[in-house]
C-alpha cells in the first residue's frame, strides 16, 4: 500500500517499481499495446505537464482557473466554513491556492498524488504560505484507494478533483471512482470537480498536439522512464506522438507510434513493433454538463451547482452524495 510518510519513500519506490514493471509488461503484451497514463508523472513528466498547462493551445487549465476566479465567492459559499479538502491528483496545487484563498477559515488540506517528490515539495511550499492550514500529503494512486488520516475521518470532507483528470477513465471506471468519492464525502460533504466539455475537433487536436512539441515530449517521456527505471532499450526517436479525436466516444486518444518495424527489450522481455504500430497511452474523455451529471447520478451523486466559462469549454461542478 502506498506510504503516506516521507520516511517510507524507499519502500514506496521499490514497491511501485515492481508494479510499474508488471503494468508495462502486461500492457505491451496485449494485441492493442497500451501503457497506463498514470506513469506519465515521474519528476520530469510532472514538470512537462506543468509546461503543457502554460501552453496557449492547452485551454483546460486556463479556462478552469478562470471559472474558479470568476466564481470564487459562490464556490466558497458552497463549500462553507472550516472546509477539509481532499484533492485527487494534486500535482502542483496551483488551482487549489485560488480555492483556499476564497474559503472561510479552511481547516485542512490533504493533497493526494502519485508523484512523491513533486507532491512533498509542493506541500512544503504550501505549508510556508498557509501556516494555519493543516497540510497532510498522501502519496498514492487515488484509483487504488487510500486512507483518510484518522483526525479527519469524521469530518465533512470536500473532495476536490480538478483538471478533468476524471476524463482519463472510461465511463464505467469513472462511475466506480465517483462511487468511492461519494462514500468518502458521505452525506455531509461534497465533490467539487472539473470536467472538460466536448467541443470542436480542431480545438481539441491543437490542445493535445501542440506546435512546440511539449505534449509530444510528455508522451515520449514515458519511454525514457521505462528505459531508465525498468532497464528498457526503447529508441525513443523511433516513436512519435499521435493524438486523434474519437467522435463516437467523445474522447481524445493519445498514442506512441513506431516509425519502423523494431524490437524493444525491457529487462529480459522482448516486444516487437510493426511499422506504424501504436501504443495507446491516454484517453481524455469529453462530456457535456448533462452527460456528466447523468454519469455521476449512477454513482449516487446529485448535482448542486455548475459553473462554466463563456465559451462552454469547461465546467466546474459541485455534487452531494
Ligand atoms: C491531466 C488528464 C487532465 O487529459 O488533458 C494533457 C493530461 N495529456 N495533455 C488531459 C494531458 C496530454 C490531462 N489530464
Amino acid at each position: 500500500f502506498p506510504a503516506t510518510q516521507p520516511h517510507c519513500s524507499t519502500a514506496t519506490a521499490d514497491a511501485s517499481d515492481a508494479e510499474f514493471l508488471q503494468d508495462v509488461l502486461a500492457g505491451l503484451s496485449k494485441s492493442q499495446k497500451h501503457l497506463p497514463c498514470k506513469y506519465f508523472y515521474d519528476e520530469r513528466g510532472s514538470k512537462l505537464f506543468d509546461q503543457i498547462c502554460e501552453l496557449d493551445s492547452y485551454y483546460p487549465t486556463r479556462t478552469e482557473t478562470g471559472i474558479m476566479v470568476d466564481n470564487a465567492e459562490a464556490i466558497g459559499r458552497r463549500l462553507g466554513p472550516e472546509a477539509v479538502l481532499v484533492e485527487y491528483g494534486s500535482g502542483s496545487s496551483t488551482k487549489t491556492r485560488q480555492l483556499l484563498d476564497h474559503l472561510q477559515n479552511p481547516t485542512a488540506y490533504i493533497p493526494v498524488d502519485i508523484s512523491e517528490d513533486h507532491l512533498l515539495a509542493t506541500a512544503e511550499r504550501l505549508k510556508a504560505d498557509y501556516p494555519d492550514l493543516d497540510i497532510h500529503p498522501i502519496v498514492a494512486d487515488f484509483t487504488q484507494g487510500f486512507e483518510i488520516p484518522t483526525a479527519y475521518r469524521n469530518s465533512q470532507l470536500t473532495v476536490y478533483f480538478p483538471g478533468s483528470t476524471i476524463g482519463n477513465l472510461e465511463p464505467d471506471a469513472a462511475i466506480e471512482l465517483l462511487r468511492t468519492i461519494a462514500r468518502q464525502c458521505d452525506s455531509h460533504g461534497g465533490l467539487l470537480i472539473g470536467v472538460d466539455l466536448d467541443k470542436a475537433e480542431q480545438v481539441l487536436l491543437d490542445a493535445y498536439d501542440d506546435d512546440l512539441g511539449v505534449t509530444a515530449e510528455f508522451n515520449l517521456n514515458l519511454l525514457h522512464r521505462i528505459n531508465r527505471q525498468l532497464n528498457g532499450n526503447f529508441a525513443v526517436d523511433k516513436f512519435r506522438h499521435v493524438a486523434i479525436y474519437n467522435a463516437a466516444k467523445a474522447r481524445i486518444e493519445i498514442y506512441l507510434e513506431s516509425h519502423c518495424a523494431q524490437t524493444v527489450a525491457i529487462g529480459d522481455a522482448q516486444f516487437t513493433f510493426a511499422e506504424g504500430e501504436r501504443i495507446l497511452t491516454e484517453y481524455s474523455h469529453k462530456y457535456d454538463v448533462s452527460s456528466f451529471a447523468d454519469l455521476a447520478r449512477h454513482a449516487g451523486l446529485s448535482v448542486d451547482e455548475v459553473w462554466t466559462d463563456p465559451r462552454d469549454y469547461f465546467a466546474v461542478m459541485h455534487f452531494s452524495a
